[in-house]
């Protein structure tokens, strides 16, 4: 009973992420022109009717003067957003260096960057300063903002000191933390020689979540091994105070997918397309161009598995969409150089001068075209080497229920605890599993396929981004209101 009483009817929620939900052009010395992303963090949010959400974050550009700053900070207000001003060697030393270039590679199990050892560690140091000093920026931004009552809700590494910055400023804060990546095995954390000032900022949060039980497991150890702290079925236990920690996997706006295949302009894209690859069946890749996502594994096993089927050769095609992320980053060069190394020498074997194998994008489609794409697909192969959760099969399988395609998913992928029983998993490594699958996917009957999209089909419907960010809330709020009790007692 004290439970229901204790919430009022629209509580704040300040999200806080390390880029807004908009894109900022600047127009002229006091003009802005500003898009909203559509992002599934962004959909998610809009449906949690109960809350009312501030957004809280870095605009992605560099404002070095005082009325440029003004002019954004007064037309962000009107989008419900407050902007955090990073300076260009902050964002370099920050975003460039510590979150993407030893965080990210670290969680997805690619280990630290191993260049030059003794100019690694002394960056090393300056990338964690920097880090730090950027989270404390955030933690002042929020603060400013912040009214009691209100729920803190920070999202993904970039953000790991923010809770306990938050705390030192007020522990009656009611602050939660979700990461949207994998949190790596425990030895794999302990690599990292920053490890237990992550830990123990993380464990300031009343509520940390992650996408799977394993990712949420393998925070717990880091803290029980790390850290020397007791693990329990709740949490972890540093004397007397509980951090809670558990599994709050993902979902998408499925419904705004399913709407969309409806709209005029999707079915017109959707007709282009059936004309365009009439007689050949269509496979689908739709990832970042990121290390992480397995777009070169992905590539070779679609040649061996041309390679070892000749009958196929003429009959299907894979189209693979790329956007370029982080491309000043030399890594990512060198990825975007190999991919189209290898799609030019498959084309070139296997090519006629009417039609090629591979058709590859590298860059972003808009909602429709994706929406279109999605639902032509015959076989969709998500194949990355690691994965939070992965969105695109979400997205693929929520197009599909006409089709009933069939869904390669990796089993690295947070997404395969979830749509496992449905999908055909795999080891993106084992690029001959991958060419089997194929085979299997390409040949699958009609009723196989419609059994397994149909399980799929409900749980990408029925755990959609407005259930997690909702659950995900109530839970911090009991979270506290618990807490509270147990003090009082
Ligand atoms: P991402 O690594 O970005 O997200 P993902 O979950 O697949 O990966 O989401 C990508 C989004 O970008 C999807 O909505 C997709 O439609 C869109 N997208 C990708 N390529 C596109 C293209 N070429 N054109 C247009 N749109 C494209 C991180 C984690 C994931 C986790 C999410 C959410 O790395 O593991 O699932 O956050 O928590």
């Amino acid at each position: 009973c004290e439970r229901q009483n204790w919430r009022p009817s629209k509580q704040r929620l300040l999200v806080v992420a390390n880029r807004l939900p908009v894109s900022a052009i600047r127009k002229g010395e006091d003009s802005w022109s500003l898009e909203i992303s559509a992002g599934g963090l962004v959909s998610a949010l809009l449906g949690v009717k109960e809350f009312e959400a501030q957004w809280i974050g870095w605009a992605g550009v560099n404002v070095p003067d005082e009325v440029g700053q003004r002019a954004l900070a007064k037309a962000l207000a009107e989008k419900r957003c407050v902007p955090v001003f990073l300076d260009e060697e902050i964002v370099h030393q920050y975003y460039n260096g510590y979150c993407n270039n030893i965080l990210w590679p670290l969680f997805h199990y690619l280990g630290l960057p191993q260049e030059d050892r003794l100019a690694t560690t002394r960056s090393f140091q300056s990338q964690f300063d920097a880090y730090k000093m950027a989270n404390q920026m955030f933690a002042d931004v929020v603060y400013k903002h912040y009214k009691e009552g209100d729920v803190i809700w920070c999202h993904d590494y970039h953000l790991m000191f923010l809770p306990e910055c938050l705390k030192k400023y007020d522990s009656k804060m009611k602050v939660g933390w979700f990461l949207h990546t994998p949190f790596p095995s425990s030895e794999i954390h302990r690599t990292l020689p920053s490890r237990s000032e992550l830990l123990k900022s993380v464990l300031s949060a009343d509520l940390v979540g992650f996408h799977t039980y394993d990712y949420a497991r393998h925070f717990v150890s880091a803290c029980t091994r790390i850290l020397g702290l007791e693990g329990t079925p709740e949490g972890v236990e540093n004397q007397g105070r509980l951090t809670r920690v558990a599994a709050f996997p993902i979902g998408i706006d499925s419904e705004r997918f399913i709407r969309a295949l409806e709209l005029p302009q999707v079915q017109d894209h959707v007709r282009e397309l059936k004309e365009r690859f009439a007689g050949r069946k269509v496979m689908l890749g739709v990832d970042r161009l990121d290390m992480i996502k397995g777009i070169p594994q992905k590539i070779l096993a679609f040649e061996k598995f041309l390679e070892e089927n000749a009958d196929w050769r003429d009959k299907v095609v894979l189209l693979q969409i790329a956007v370029p992320t982080r491309t000043d980053v030399p890594e990512y060069q060198k990825l975007t150089s190999q991919v189209h190394e290898i799609v030019g020498r498959i084309n070139g074997r296997f090519g006629t001068l009417t039609a090629v194998p591979i058709h590859h994008l590298d860059r972003s489609l808009d909602f429709h075209a994706l929406c279109a794409l999605y639902a032509v697909t015959d076989v969709a192969l998500v194949t990355s080497l690691r994965d939070g959760m992965n969105l695109v099969s979400y997205e693929f399988v929520a197009c599909q229920d006409l089709k009933k395609g069939v869904l390669i998913l990796s089993e690295f992928a947070g997404a395969a605890q979830s749509l496992g029983a449905g999908a055909l998993l795999v080891n993106p490594w084992n690029v001959t599993e991958v060419a089997k699958a194929i085979g299997l996917a390409l040949d699958m009957s009609a009723e196989e396929r419609e059994k397994r999209h149909r399980h799929n089909f409900l749980h990408v419907t029925t755990h959609t981004a407005q259930d997690w960010a909702e659950t995900f809330v109530s839970e911090l709020n009991d979270t506290i209101v618990e807490a509270q009790l147990r003090t009082r007692q």
